[in-house]
């Protein structure tokens, strides 16, 4: 039990990420897909109100779709604890991501519920809109404009990658809500989530004290070269786009990567040819660049030189290479108060531990610009995520949330 005898009702928790998970799921694939604003998000959305309102939170829905479980305070006005994260995922994702900090946020409030209290300060539960960012970029949006660090407008206006328009979607899934983004300043935000990465395994640790986030880069590249035929055209006549976007995937990995510090990744996840035909020489081809590293320096320097290779390969292939930045964020440190006391309650479980970078983006990095914030991780098995082996097992997933709720009463006891 923890100190104030709240206890959380663990196997309601790993039901409901059971049931969360099997939402927009695809037995064909193994995964689920609840792309942000898609029906399946929807439906997910809607499930998440209803366990809400089942532990008579007080349900909020900004303008661009941020949906908050608030737990009323015993009293006075004091501003809320947040804890929360997402329930939008990528394409044929795991259960765990996102969605398990938001539902350990719920079996946190449920665990005030369930003894008949109410805590000091008010407690709110965030799930934060879209924050794949596969659909519409930016990633972390929703806790973007709910930092202040987007325009809600220029969110609604967002156009994806299927050319719909983001707040034509939010309202047709109906979650256009009126409550102005960023009307809810928590004193404090912290986020369970899993940790993605093979660290936590390796070291056969239990818990991940996140003390900061990687900065990362996204840009769109579009490569324009001519269509030819693949069995006349000699080899030093051609503008090959596809032979361009294949040397930027390698030089990304050989120079960039391969030259830097092992700290800087660089991932192409999405690439296009046109028109796309076994023998036809691609005249355009259209890929993503995303690049990370927890130094900005070596971040700025990667995205340097790929620029600088850019022009070198367009000039000898005789292609225009075009670049869009999609999302750019610096590296986050996280509150180091915070962080102590998720060591702390680690420690006093006797909870393996140790303080870790995050490598994922995640909304805690947003809520850092208006509160106090930081992150505990759960292991991921073989580090796998974004994919449908995502696991952590449920001793380890309950722990975790354990923590958390640990985490909340030490800071309600402390302000
Ligand atoms: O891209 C990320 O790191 C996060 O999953 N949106
Ligand atoms: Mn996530
Ligand atoms: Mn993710």
């Amino acid at each position: 039990m923890t100190p104030a005898g709240l206890s959380l009702d663990a196997p309601l928790l790993l039901r409901q990420i059971h049931a969360l998970g099997a939402i927009g799921h695809d037995a064909a694939q193994g995964g689920r897909t609840r792309i942000a604003l898609t029906d399946a998000d929807k439906a997910g959305r809607d499930q998440l109100v209803r366990w809400m309102r089942e532990l008579d939170l007080d349900v909020r829905i900004d303008r661009v779709g941020n949906i908050f479980g608030i737990l009323p305070a015993a009293s006075g006005d004091g501003r809320p604890l947040m804890v929360g994260s997402h329930i939008d995922t990528v394409r044929n994702a795991g259960a765990l991501d996102g969605c398990y900090g938001v539902l350990a946020g719920l079996a946190v409030a449920r665990a005030y519920r369930q003894a008949g209290i109410l805590p000091r300060r008010a407690i709110a539960v965030g799930a934060f809109t879209n924050e794949e960012g596969v659909r519409y970029q930016p990633d972390m949006m929703g806790s973007l404009v709910h930092a202040g660090g987007m325009a809600a407008q220029a969110a609604l206006d967002a156009i994806g990658i299927d050319g719909t328009r983001l707040g034509d979607e939010l309202a047709r899934i109906g979650y256009a809500g009126d409550m102005e983004p960023g009307t809810l300043v928590p004193r404090e935000y912290i986020e369970l989530h899993i940790e993605q990465g093979p660290l936590l395994e390796a070291e056969d640790r239990l818990i991940g004290v996140v003390e900061n986030l990687q900065g990362i880069s996204w840009q769109r590249v579009t490569v324009t070269g001519v269509a030819n035929h693949a069995g006349t055209t000699p080899t030093r006549l051609r503008h090959d786009a596809g032979y361009a976007a294949a040397a930027c995937i390698a030089y990304l990995r050989e120079q960039v990567v391969g030259a830097a510090p092992a700290t800087t990744l660089a991932t192409t996840g999405s690439l296009r040819f046109e028109p796309d035909v076994i023998n036809v020489i691609p005249r355009k081809a259209t890929f993503t660049v995303d690049l990370r590293d927890p130094d900005e320096g070596r971040l700025q320097a990667a995205e340097q030189r790929f620029a600088d290779f850019l022009v070198a390969l367009a000039a000898h292939e005789g292609v225009a290479i075009d670049t869009e930045r999609l999302v750019r964020f610096q590296p986050v440190a996280f509150d180091p108060g915070l962080a102590d006391r998720i060591e702390a309650a680690a420690r006093r479980r006797g909870l393996p531990h140790m303080r870790m970078t995050s490598g994922a983006g995640h909304d805690a990095q947003m809520m850092a610009r208006i509160a106090p914030s930081a992150m505990i991780f759960v292991p991921s098995r073989e580090g796998i995520s974004h994919n449908p082996r995502e696991h952590t097992d449920d001793a380890q997933l309950i722990l975790g949330a354990q923590v958390l709720l640990d985490v909340v009463q030490d800071c309600l006891a402390a302000h």
